[in-house]
């Protein structure tokens, strides 16, 4: 305990580290092999949902909540593609400004371009920094409309799904795919008109998805007025709990094993073979239909 309140404290170490292997910057493999066993101890929530839904002010409420329990809070934002979506953008971080000096508080904004090997791998390597530092609890903000951000919430212990009053047609149109991985949902905005129905909505869709033990429940807040907070954080523990008692929280630490091993393997084997002598030879090959590509494959790993 006293070593990871150490570890939180450096906010240099810990930004230097996530610099490090987000990017593979020479030294990241070391740094990854160095925290390793000490993560596992986080608990990481992720919040998705529409643009503009609230995820940030939401997660900047449940962070000061966290803290105010006594908690380490990590929050990994991840920015928009878009350089010109800038407004928002800049709201967050005058907000986020405001927590980011709390001592118990660390940010990490990630742009969605540039990282080596994906942004969902970059994530990662920064949840394990954050985890390995001593965090408590961490919150991935993503934009949740395209795969990979269905990708990275795949990280998280806790998928919180933030939906706003009036989204009406488009809640139907949201794809099926969507609305599966969220585990809590939270009608955010709920001092504007309609946060009833839209939730009456909600629980409709919500009804009509394959069974499951676990029902995501459907909560209203306001993250602006901080209403219905104590609420929300209730059904995330909710969660937490059913999955230990189903043994979840092991099973998805096993799949993110599994994920993590193969990411390695692929980009091991990939790098090796890319290197080989006959590679360059055997494009040419496949190209002119002397070999096929299985062939050539099975070449290159022999
Ligand atoms: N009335 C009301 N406005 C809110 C509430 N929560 C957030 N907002 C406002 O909604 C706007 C968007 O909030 P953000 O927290 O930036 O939303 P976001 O989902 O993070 O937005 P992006 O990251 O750009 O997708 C801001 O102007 C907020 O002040 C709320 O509970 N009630
Ligand atoms: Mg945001």
């Amino acid at each position: 305990m006293a070593n990871k309140t150490k570890a939180w404290k450096d906010r240099r170490r810990i930004a230097k580290m996530i610099t490090t292997v987000e990017n593979a910057l020479p030294g990241h493999e070391k740094v990854l092999q160095d925290i390793y066993k000490k993560t596992g101890n986080a608990y990481i929530i992720g919040i998705t949902g529409p643009p503009g839904a609230g995820k940030s002010s939401l997660t900047d409420a449940l962070a000061r909540a966290y803290i105010d329990m006594g908690k380490r809070v990590g929050v990994i934002a991840i920015d928009p593609t878009s350089p010109f979506s800038g407004g928002s953008i800049l709201g967050d971080r005058i907000r986020m400004n405001e927590l980011s000096t709390h001592p118990q508080m660390f940010i990490r904004s990630m742009g969605t371009r540039g990282q080596l090997g994906g942004l969902s791998a970059a994530t990662h390597s920064a949840v394990m920094v954050l985890d390995a530092c001593g965090a408590d609890i961490l919150f991935i903000e993503t934009v949740g409309v395209g795969q990979s951000e269905v990708e990275i919430v795949k990280l998280a212990d806790t998928v919180l799904m933030v939906m706003v009053p009036g989204l009406g047609d488009d809640i139907q149109t949201m794809k099926a795919g969507i609305m599966e991985i969220g585990d809590v949902f939270a009608v955010n905005k709920s001092d504007l008109p309609g946060a009833d129905r839209t939730k009456l909505e909600l629980k409709a869709m919500l009804s009509f998805l394959p069974p499951k033990e676990w029902r995501p429940p459907v909560c209203l807040v306001s993250a602006t007025e901080k209403e219905g907070l104590e609420e929300l954080m209730e059904a995330i523990d909710e969660h937490r709990t059913f999955q230990a008692e189903h043994g979840r929280l092991e099973q998805r630490r096993m799949r993110n094993a599994q994920e993590a091993l193969l990411a390695i393997l692929r980009d091991k084997m990939v790098e090796r073979v890319t290197k080989d002598p006959r590679y360059e030879h055997l494009i040419e090959q496949i190209a002119e239909k002397e070999i096929d590509p299985y062939e050539a494959a099975r070449q290159l790993m022999d």
